[in-house]
């Protein structure tokens, strides 16, 4: 995507009252990024191109479709984590967001508002919104928090100035009594939708909307599933790119793309076609998330000569899982499957927190993965703690770890990879000599 005046957009972003030179300076650094990323792999599935070009039109075609959608009385909700049912956001018409950002941006002015040793996540939220440079942000009609780790439910007050905020309240812990907390606030949350929307959420709507957000899980499911193939058909790098863009494409479209993939990836494991030597170290990625453009682990472990095979994370397969059961049913009923399959999700804001190293772990088994990196944001303190439990359960079960705190800038990037790959010379599996 160009930046020029004479960009088709340019009229749009103006309406959406963006910084249209700091935008442009945005989009400028994101398309060398991606290039330097992803387009300099080899033997990438064919599929991949359609995320190639929702990359190049992040900003373009898919704020287009938004801003139709509102002209024709829609919502844009925006949202932060994946304790926000988007289930019910789109079974009140409205279209679900994610906003998280993966770039520092602002931060001189961010740090005017909030202190240098706040994660680069809710920096780069802040930052983005301060600068005027995501037409996310200024499409949503409302923006959905959560009072999830410290760091974003004081960011939130400060957002909320700036943006029209809702905070859900999320337990911390998971016995049945957050369990019906959690619940009352789900019905609050459709409260406020249907203000909001002026729609009233109905089984139907719940059902179907239900089934469609499955249905983009599935895909996912069945991409992710491929890669414990050996050798892996897709990169970690394409792997996570596919997550990421879900939490903002069209569901239907996303979901008939990401199902094409898969089906490249099943033939190419069925015909041992990979993207790196069979005998390449295999890595499980697990820890903070990793928004749009923060693609750093996975290039430094993959430039190096490993390759990801799964992402335990949000954006990966904490997002994608678990499906919400259809059970049909009254709103009601749906309601509570939908509570109780969100309150599953093991965050490390949550204590304790077993069932996340009872999923790392088995993810690791199931895609055979030769070692964790553990990759946690500075200053994201849940994630940086729970690290401890992370390395000492993988390590009972005989799994290396690498235990990373990062930040979103290239600073640490030498280290970085003197660390990646002296982990991977340790973990590569030993060669059969004849
Ligand atoms: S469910 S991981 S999306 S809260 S990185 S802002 S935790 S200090 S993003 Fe998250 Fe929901 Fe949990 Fe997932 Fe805080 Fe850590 Fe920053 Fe974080």
């Amino acid at each position: 995507m160009t930046a020029d005046t004479t960009n088709p957009y340019g009229q749009m972003w103006e309406e959406l009252g963006l910084n249209l030179r700091s935008h442009c300076a945005l989009l400028d650094a994101l398309g060398p990024m991606y290039a330097n990323a992803f387009l300099s792999q080899a033997s990438r599935p064919k599929g991949m191109e359609y995320f190639d070009f929702v990359i190049s039109e992040i900003h373009g075609l898919r704020i287009k479709e938004l801003q139709e959608h509102k002209a024709a009385g829609g919502k844009v909700v925006g949202t932060f984590c994946l304790y926000v049912p988007e289930e019910v956001i789109r079974a009140l018409g409205a279209v679900s967001i994610g906003l998280c950002a993966g770039v520092e941006w602002g931060t001189n002015e961010v740090e005017r508002y909030l202190p240098r040793n706040t994660c680069a996540l809710i920096k780069s939220f802040v930052g983005f919104k301060l600068g005027r440079v995501c037409p996310y942000v200024e499409s949503a009609d409302l923006v959905i928090g959560e009072t999830t780790c410290d760091g974003k439910k004081k960011a939130y007050e400060i957002f909320g100035e700036m943006a029209p905020t809702y905070v859900m309240e999320l337990p911390q812990m998971k016995r049945p009594n957050d369990l019906a907390l959690w619940r009352a606030e789900i019905d609050r949350l459709v409260e406020r939708l249907e203000e909001l929307t002026g729609n009233e959420l109905t089984a139907d709507a719940l059902a179907k909307a239900t089934r469609e957000v499955n249905d983009k899980r599935r895909a996912l499911q069945r991409l992710n599933a491929a890669r414990a193939a050996a050798p892996a058909p897709i990169s970690g790098l394409d792997a996570l790119l596919a997550v990421q863009v879900a939490f903002y494409d069209d569901v239907a479209r996303f979901t008939q793309m990401v199902n094409a993939v898969a089906d490249e990836l099943e033939a190419r494991a069925a015909a041992g076609e990979g993207v790196a030597p069979a005998d390449a170290p295999r890595v499980l990625v697990t820890g903070s998330p990793m928004a749009i453009p923060n693609w750093k682990v996975h290039d430094v472990i993959e430039k190096s000569g490993g390759v990801v095979v799964a992402e335990e994370m949000c954006t990966g397969s904490r997002y994608y899982d678990t499906l919400v059961p259809e059970t049909g049913g009254g709103v009601d009923e749906q309601l509570n499957a939908i509570a109780a399959k969100y309150l599953g999700i093991n965050c490390a804001c949550f204590t304790p927190n077993a069932g996340r190293l009872d999923d790392v772990l088995r993810l690791a088994r199931d895609t055979k993965a030769d070692g964790i990196v553990h990759c946690a944001l500075q200053f994201c303190a849940p994630y940086q703690i729970e690290a401890y439990s992370v390395e000492k359960a993988a390590e009972a079960a005989g799994i290396p770890v690498l235990r990373i705190d990062t930040d979103y800038s290239a600073e640490d990037l030498g280290q970085l990879r003197t660390r990646v790959e002296a982990f991977l010379e340790m973990i590569e599996p030993a060669t059969d000599v004849a």
